[in-house]
């Protein structure tokens, strides 16, 4: 069965993470077929996509699927790893996708999530960021983006505390652009799609890969680089960090020792 479903209906793409027995991780496979869709909607010039869970979703998603998480010794959000493509392939589509939320949001789905241009979501939406619940030391593309979207007192916060952030306060700093009663999300989600596709896509591609451009504009030296990759060698060499894993996968509270 696929993990991911997609339907082109005018100029509105629909891709729908359909994977509920495992609460729709971000495993390689859902990634792999995620890029297909999305690249299949850019090929059938689609102007504008809505990114949604499976009707009657738990969870929207529960982020990188653990059990694909490296042992020690390799960084576990590596350039090329599935999650950091698919967040370099939605910035990089020329149209907008509408990420529509009516349920929890988790770890690197949360990245997902907020990497999409507009958020529209239920008072059932949360999102929780769970690299500290890990052992993850998180990438510099992903801290700067929470960082960007949501200041950083309150990005600190997401990933120091990795507590849910419910809907209300998730709309109040800035993750949701629109906060909807359950029963009105698909049809204020499709009203926003069709207005959008109705505007001009050249105009649109020009203006996302300028915001991409703009807000990516922060120059980072390279020994500022070099140093946070250090930080970062050192959490994913630890034994916390195999702990963090290791206590999902025997579902136990994990017992970090600082090492
Ligand atoms: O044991 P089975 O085979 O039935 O499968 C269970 C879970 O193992 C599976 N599952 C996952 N598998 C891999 N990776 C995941 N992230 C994941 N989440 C869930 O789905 C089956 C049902 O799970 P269960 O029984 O816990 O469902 P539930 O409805 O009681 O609870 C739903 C959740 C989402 C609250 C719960 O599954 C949960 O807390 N999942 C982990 C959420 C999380 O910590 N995600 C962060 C992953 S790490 C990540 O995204 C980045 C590396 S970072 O941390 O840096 O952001």
């Amino acid at each position: 069965m696929p993990l991911i479903l997609s339907q082109l209906d005018g100029f509105v793409g629909t891709i729908t993470m359909n994977h509920p027995e495992h609460r729709n991780a971000l495993s390689d496979q859902m990634i792999s077929e995620m890029f297909d869709a999305f690249e299949d909607m850019r090929e059938r010039k689609a102007r504008v996509i809505v990114l949604r869970a499976h009707e009657g979703a738990k969870v929207w998603s529960a982020g990188h699927d653990v059990r694909e998480l490296p042992m020690p010794g390799r960084d576990p959000l590596g350039y090329d790893d599935p999650l950091v493509r698919i967040l370099r392939e939605i910035q990089h589509l020329p149209m907008p996708v509408i990420a529509m939320i009516d349920s929890s949001v988790w770890g690197g789905a949360c990245d997902v999530a907020l990497t999409c241009d507009i958020l529209i979501g239920t008072p059932k939406a949360q999102f929780t960021m769970t690299p500290a619940k890990i052992g993850v030391p998180y990438n510099p593309s992903g801290l700067l983006r929470f960082m960007n979207i949501l200041g950083i007192n309150t990005a600190k916060e997401m990933f120091f505390s990795a507590q849910p952030i419910p809907a209300e306060r998730a709309k109040q700093v800035g993750i949701l652009n629109h906060l909807v009663p359950s029963d009105e999300l698909e049809a204020f989600t499709s009203d926003m799609a069709e207005k959008i596709s109705r505007n001009s896509p050249l105009s649109i591609a020009a203006m996302k890969e300028s915001f991409r451009l703009l807000g990516n504009a922060s120059p980072l030296p390279p020994n500022m680089f070099e140093r946070i990759q250090g930080l970062r060698r050192k959490v994913y060499d630890s034994q916390d960090y195999k702990e963090g894993i290791q206590s999902f996968l025997e579902k136990r509270p994990p017992v970090f020792v600082g090492e």
